[in-house]
């Protein structure tokens, strides 16, 4: 079953890596920082037709969808077509495309393939996570030895004050700051040990869904930034990383949701 999602998902991979004119086909979403390409749309329809004809008792969640197709289904393909949009229109050659597995209210399976690299994440509940087939498994760091990514969650602008906040308490603390454009490459890099820590502040459960298992799968702790755990039918803040690195982030959290002018900016 997952050599089949995981076939299927490097085949979409086909559609990025010969997009043309990108820039011709942008058109704004919720604000003028919030894109889409057609590129996007016929990522997701491929992968709606092609994961549906394999498995056609599963739902479908994606970004670029207005209805869900999720209601009443034991599992469903949470997908994320083009992850790091902005950064595929800007020829950036760092998005990928995420596609996780929701079954019986628990992340199952979950991939997130760079194309322009070749690299595909993967990981099965219970089974591990893997990087075009080798085992990935994260060391444990303090803060204090971690690089952080981060994500803005710029879509949504009430959240800017905390996401500052947060990298002013951070940044001192840890040995420096990543910012990729893409939170699904962002964890999938925890999980291969190329960063050791991700936070943002409020994203969509399509962003982080598959690589959430996969960092997972690799060791990592993953929850809300308030330390509950992550929610997968809406948008939610994000923390990964280590067993003693992500205990130390929600301390921080912890801290600035305490001020005044904070309540709330964390979703
Ligand atoms: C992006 C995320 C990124 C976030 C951006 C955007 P998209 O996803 O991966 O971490 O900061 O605002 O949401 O929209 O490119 O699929």
């Amino acid at each position: 079953m997952y050599e089949i999602i995981e076939t299927i998902v490097h085949s979409a991979g086909e559609i990025v890596l010969r997009a043309k004119h990108i820039d011709e086909s942008v058109q704004e979403k919720s604000s003028h920082c919030d894109l889409v390409t057609k590129y996007d749309g016929m990522v997701q329809e491929y992968l709606h037709r092609e994961l549906l004809t394999a498995f056609p008792e599963a739902g479908f969640y994606g970004e670029e969808e207005e209805e869900h197709d999720i209601a009443g289904k034991a599992a469903y393909f949470i997908v994320d077509p083009i992850d790091g949009t902005m950064n595929f229109i800007r020829h950036a050659r760092h998005s990928c495309i995420s596609v996780g597995l929701m079954k019986d209210g628990q992340m199952e399976y979950g991939a997130v393939y760079q194309p322009y690299t070749g690299e595909m994440f993967t990981a099965q509940r219970g089974k591990g996570a893997y990087l075009n087939g080798r085992p990935l498994r994260m060391r444990d760091v303090p803060l204090s030895e971690s690089i952080a990514m981060f994500g803005s969650a710029i879509y949504y602008r009430d959240t800017i004050p905390a996401t500052a906040r947060l990298m002013q308490e951070a940044l001192p603390l840890v040995l420096d700051f990543r910012r990729s454009g893409s939170a699904a490459l962002d964890i999938c890099y925890l999980a291969a040990g190329r960063a050791d820590v991700f936070f943002e502040a409020c994203i969509r459960p399509w962003d982080y869904a598959a690589a959430a298992l996969i960092a997972q799968e690799a060791g990592a702790l993953v929850s809300a930034l308030d330390g509950t755990p992550l929610r997968y039918i809406d948008r939610c803040s994000v923390a990964v990383g280590t067993k003693t690195n992500h205990p130390e982030l929600i301390k921080i959290v912890q801290r600035i949701l305490n001020e005044p002018d904070m309540k709330g900016r964390i979703k």
